[in-house]
């Protein structure tokens, strides 16, 4: 964060585009709170030495923390399809992407951190049920065809919401999502070309492709999350520049681009409310079932319990590697600092 002067701060507030919090909060003094406030009207980044409001922190380490267990929680539905792949070249191409979101949730969970929360801290909160992840994968893979679904449309609902997150004011968190993104868009097109293909097979195949797309069209709508009226983070988010755009806009966003490419894939899209409003210049669509998003929320989605258990029982399958990792950490530790005893050679 650069130095700010007070003529931009004031500025800033005039424009409306900072939050004047009065007083000094968080034990800041004014002066602290004036540099915060300007560098994320002037679009600075905040880094993870800078002061920061003890609500901007906490909310950052709240979303990413999301974004983090839906990454690792999103590799469980399609993992399913590893073993039954239909080809050597998918089963490659699919182990490559579920080992992408295993480094998706490392770079979070790692810029996570730099906010002062240990990752194991955050998976402790998610196996305790006390974080959430994204509602998305809590809905089965039922056919191989759910892989190419998955990959246009969840992935393509994560790209949209995600590139304006390159620019998120927190810069660790900003830098993560330039690299996911870009891998982001390799799983749309694995996706997209995955269902390309089965629409150019059998009818069977055709209608496997179109029986994914209708069972995952409107839970990807749901994950841009509740409609801007009844979402809770979406003002202040946008205020301090975590979020760019609202949840109804990047819907909005997200439903026109997917029109054209469910066309040009021979698919339809399952909403008989869905088409071009001119004077909008946007498609409409039809309204989406809150009343399951909140039930999939609460922990009633079909896979629930499902995803929560197998990733309580991975974490501790995986305790034997953590422990050998830390033993070897202290032995090299201890190895590097242990001062060699002189030979009679270097003494002579
Ligand atoms: N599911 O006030 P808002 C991926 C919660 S990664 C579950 O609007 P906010 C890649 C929300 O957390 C997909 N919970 O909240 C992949 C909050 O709860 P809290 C994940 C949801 O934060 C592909 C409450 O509702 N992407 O797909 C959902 O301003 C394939 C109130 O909501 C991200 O996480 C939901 N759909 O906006 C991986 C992106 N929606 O904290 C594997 C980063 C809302 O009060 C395989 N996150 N909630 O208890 C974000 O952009 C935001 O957090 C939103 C929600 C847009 C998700």
């Amino acid at each position: 964060m650069a130095a700010v002067t007070a003529d931009q701060t004031t500025q800033a507030k005039a424009q409306g585009t900072v939050q004047a919090t009065a007083g000094g909060p968080d034990g800041a003094d004014g002066a602290q709170l004036a540099a915060f406030d300007a560098a994320v009207a002037a679009d600075e980044r905040i880094e993870p030495r800078d002061w920061m409001p003890d609500a901007y922190r906490a909310s950052l380490v709240r979303q990413m923390a999301q974004h983090a267990h839906s990454e690792i929680i999103g590799m469980q539905p399609e993992a399913n399809w590893i073993s039954r792949a239909p080809s050597l070249r998918r089963k490659a191409i699919l182990m490559a992407k579920v080992q992408d979101e295993a480094g998706h949730g490392l770079y979070l969970y790692s810029a996570a951190e730099t906010l002062g929360t240990s990752r194991e801290e955050l998976l402790d909160k998610l196996h305790a049920g006390r974080q959430r992840y994204s509602s998305i994968f809590n809905y089965p893979t039922l056919t191989w065809a759910d892989v190419g679904a998955i990959g246009w449309l969840v992935d393509g609902a994560a790209i949209t919401n995600q590139v304006p997150l390159c620019r998120c004011s927190y810069g660790p968190y900003a830098r993560a999502m330039v690299r996911i993104c870009k891998e982001e868009s390799f799983h749309q097109r694995q996706g997209y070309e995955l269902l390309l293909a089965l629409g150019r097979g059998t009818p069977a195949q055709r209608d496997m492709a179109q029986d994914a797309v209708n069972r995952w069209w409107w839970p990807s709508l749901m994950m841009f999350g509740p409609p801007d009226d009844a979402s809770a983070h979406s003002e202040q988010s946008m205020i301090w520049k975590i979020k760019r755009h609202s949840n109804d806009e990047l819907r909005q966003r997200f439903v026109d681009i997917c029109v054209p490419q469910a066309e040009a894939l021979g698919l339809t899209l399952p909403d008989p409310d869905l088409w071009w409003n001119e004077e909008r210049g946007h498609h409409d669509f039809g309204s989406i079932d809150w009343t399951e998003f909140q039930e999939v929320l609460k922990g009633n989605g079909p896979c629930n319990e499902q995803r929560l258990t197998q990733r309580r029982r991975a974490h501790e399958e995986g305790a034997w590697v953590r422990d050998a990792a830390a033993a070897y950490a202290v032995k090299h530790h201890a190895e590097k600092h242990t001062t060699p005893t002189p030979t009679a050679e270097a003494t002579a």
